[in-house]
């Protein structure tokens, strides 16, 4: 516990609701900056160690060559981005990046893969690499695209703690982004994870051109899921050239440091994650999303695709500011 959390008794932990409004939404991105982020930081500090961060590592074990067309996405065969595509990788080489992950500080390892759902010959070799990062004591998380039932819990035997499938944005929006697969497409997978026991983690992506009706209607969708999502990442689009998103509007960074803070309040008893959009992002911006209340980040030099800061520069970046790695 920090002196930050001691110094601040009576501070009971908020529980989570399950009802929030758009229009409650919104009205907490209207609230003055300082307010917000004042509100944000003591819901923060009511629920966690506000100096602790959670560290993942990601790590693409199927890149591009997608059939989906996601606008953002740089590994959709449907654009030319210059990212090629490759098998599903080997076992091994897998658990040789774990094991560089974990002597790197990582306490959960991300596997993503460029799939609109894997066959099952594939969830077989994904379930030996879960099972193999598992038996070097990290945390596990995949994302793998869609995944009935059954697929799930195959995944849950297997030892997977987290799996990743997020909204990306608004109901109304989505349609705008993705063609090939529908919002209730990305709810049903959700339901199957959580029916398997599963860590949901699950969150958005913003600076896509969306409005900010469509960030209160995402932030709205993923607190009103029956369960929060354990891990919401809060992305900032990587623009890539060759994707239909490479040149949108850029996000005001305040207006996603808003973003980071309306999660917090709604979601009070998730992770929330910094996510894509780092490597761009000055330190200060970064610090702000941390007293918003976002508690977690991805550590390492790539994305999945796309890069991300340098370990020493993370490292630096949270010893300035007095933030220690979760355990
Ligand atoms: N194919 C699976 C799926 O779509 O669920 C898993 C991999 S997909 C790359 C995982 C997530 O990465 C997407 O849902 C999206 O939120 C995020 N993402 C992809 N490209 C991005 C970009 N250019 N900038 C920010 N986030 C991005
Ligand atoms: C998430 O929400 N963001 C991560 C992870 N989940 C899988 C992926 C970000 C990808 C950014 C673009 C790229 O590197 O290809
Ligand atoms: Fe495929 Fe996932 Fe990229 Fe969409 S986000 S194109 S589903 S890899």
């Amino acid at each position: 516990m920090s002196l930050a959390q001691d110094a601040l008794p009576g501070l009971a932990p908020i529980l989570p609701r399950h009802d929030w409004t758009r229009a409650e939404v919104k009205a907490l991105f209207a609230l003055p900056f300082p307010d917000l982020i004042f509100r944000a930081a003591q819901v923060h500090r009511a629920n966690f160690d506000p100096a602790e961060v959670q560290i993942s590592t990601l790590l693409s074990i199927k890149t591009g060559g997608c059939p989906e067309d996601c606008a953002y996405c740089p590994q959709s065969a449907k654009f030319d981005t210059g990212v090629k595509a490759g098998k599903l990788m080997d076992i091994e080489a897998v658990l040789a990046e774990a094991r560089a992950a974990k002597a790197g500080g990582a306490s959960r390892f991300c596997m993503g893969a460029a799939w609109r759902s894997p066959k099952d010959r594939d969830l077989d070799k994904v379930c030996a690499m879960v099972e193999g990062v598992k038996a070097l004591g990290m945390e596990t998380c995949v994302t793998l695209g869609m995944l009935e039932a059954a697929q799930a819990r195959r995944l849950k035997d297997a030892g997977l703690d987290y799996y990743n499938h997020n909204l990306d944005t608004s109901p109304e929006f989505y349609g705008e982004i993705v063609s090939t697969r529908c919002y209730q497409d990305r709810l049903d997978t959700l339901d199957n994870v959580r029916a398997a026991g599963i860590n949901v983690c699950c969150g958005g992506i913003v600076g896509m051109g969306e409005t900010l009706e469509d960030r209160a209607g995402m932030i709205a969708a993923l607190a009103s899921l029956p369960v929060h999502p354990e891990s919401v990442p809060i992305n900032m689009l990587v623009q890539v050239e060759g994707t239909p998103l490479s040149g949108a509007p850029r996000i005001d960074t305040f207006d996603f440091v808003r973003t980071i803070a309306v999660a917090r309040i709604a979601m009070p008893a998730s992770m929330v994650r910094l996510s894509a959009g780092r490597e761009d992002m000055s330190e200060e911006t970064q610090a702000l999303c941390f007293l918003a209340g976002a508690n977690s980040i991805f550590y390492g030099p790539k994305l999945l695709t796309t890069p991300n800061p340098e370990r020493d520069r993370d490292m630096r970046l949270l010893d300035k500011l007095g933030l220690k790695a979760m355990e």
